[in-house]
């Protein structure tokens, strides 16, 4: 392949222009938020999607970057990417969510990076499913998990995580190349990453390096120390694994004023592998719930889009909260159970609208 000086500077130009659209958390290693106004769109551009990494990005190369694929399995191999490109590709999109979005509204503040409501976003990811690798090494009967490991970070803290082998031959669970039609950006995860639909973010692992069918449940940092709901109340803590029912309200915006008389009120709601199936809207606090229009047909692992007609706003300062419901039954509550790492922060949130 050529490489001008040119070409070579550019990427970087490109990563300057790509941060500015983002809110940053943290210069180094790079953390930002989604923009609210990037929020109300269907799918979130890539320039404009949260970017959450434990260590600095690693820089892999794409044209040879290779993944091992080992451990407890028949036939083990390392995988080209060329050859992964090959497919059977298949294009599915997803939410993720950080498990530690909406930590500072959780009381007492938790430790952890201070996300807001930004760590959100939806994207096309396109790639093969892990099933398609899994099923060609051939996975010995007595596999319990399939571990993915990425390129970042050192000795224990090397970022790693495993799914049970239900979630990882799951047809939807992929080994993405593409991210909103174009090649993963280093901060997504270049040249592959892991994408499992229906899970808080830490799942879907990015750089991916390594992959080992194991016998036994892993215990690493990532899967045992962090991404588990410690309540502290002498119960052994839990692992976080699928994203809580939880709704948003886009417009209006934060802060934002609006005309009196009829105001339309949008967002998104979304609930692990679930579908969405209702989503209410109550004004100026209060137990009076109406029900918002879904804008599309609700699909799992995905946020479905929705609105609300408030009638005759009044002047003056207005509260607006939306609570979400799944196929499951499953409700927004009004106050997430508190842990110690501030995981899974689903309650039902407050916009503050001042009209006139
Ligand atoms: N290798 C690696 N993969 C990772 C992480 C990481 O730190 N290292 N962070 C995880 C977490 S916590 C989240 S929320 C998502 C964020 O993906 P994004 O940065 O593409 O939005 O990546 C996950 N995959
Ligand atoms: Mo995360």
């Amino acid at each position: 392949m050529e490489t001008s000086a040119e070409t070579a500077a550019s990427p970087g130009v490109r990563m300057e222009e790509e941060r500015a659209k983002l809110i940053v958390v943290k210069p180094e290693p790079f953390n930002a938020e989604t923009p609210p106004e990037a929020l109300a769109q269907a799918q979130t551009p890539t320039a404009s999607f949260y970017v959450r990494s434990n260590h600095s990005e690693p820089e892999l190369p794409s044209a040879t970057h290779r993944v091992a694929v080992e451990g407890a399995v028949e036939a083990p191999f390392t995988l080209e990417l060329a050859e992964l490109a090959r497919g059977p590709l298949r294009s599915l999109t997803v939410t993720l969510e950080c498990a530690g979005n909406g930590r500072t509204s959780m009381s007492p503040l938790p430790e952890g990076e201070p996300w807001m409501q930004g760590a959100l976003g939806t994207a096309i990811w396109k790639g093969v499913p892990l099933a398609e690798v899994l099923t060609r090494v051939r996975l010995r009967p007595e596999v319990v998990e399939v571990l993915v490991e990425g390129a970042d970070g050192q000795g224990s803290k090397r970022f790693a995580r495993s799914l049970p082998v239900s979630k990882a031959l799951h047809p939807d669970t992929l080994l993405a190349l593409e991210m909103n039609g174009a090649p993963l950006t280093r901060a997504h995860g270049a040249p592959v990453r892991l994408i499992v639909p229906g899970w808080y973010g830490m799942a879907s692992v990015k750089w991916v390096n390594r992959i080992e069918a194991l016998t036994r449940p892993f215990e690493g940092y990532y899967q045992r120390e962090r991404y588990v709901y410690d309540s502290r109340d002498g119960r052994a803590p839990e692992p976080v694994t699928r994203m809580r029912v939880k709704s948003q309200i886009s417009s209006p915006a934060e802060g934002e004023r609006v005309a009196p008389g009829r105001v339309v009120v949008q967002g998104m709601a979304w609930s692990g592998e679930r579908r969405v199936v209702q989503v209410e809207v109550a004004v100026d606090g209060g137990e009076s719930w109406q029900p918002a229009t879904l804008l599309e047909t609700p699909r799992p692992s995905a946020w479905v889009r929705w609105a609300f007609t408030w009638e005759d706003a009044a002047p003056g300062r207005h509260t607006l909260r939306a609570r979400a419901t799944d196929e499951a039954g499953e409700t927004q509550p009004e106050l997430a159970p508190w842990n110690r790492l501030g995981y899974g922060n689903n309650a039902v949130q407050v916009r503050v609208v001042d009209v006139g």
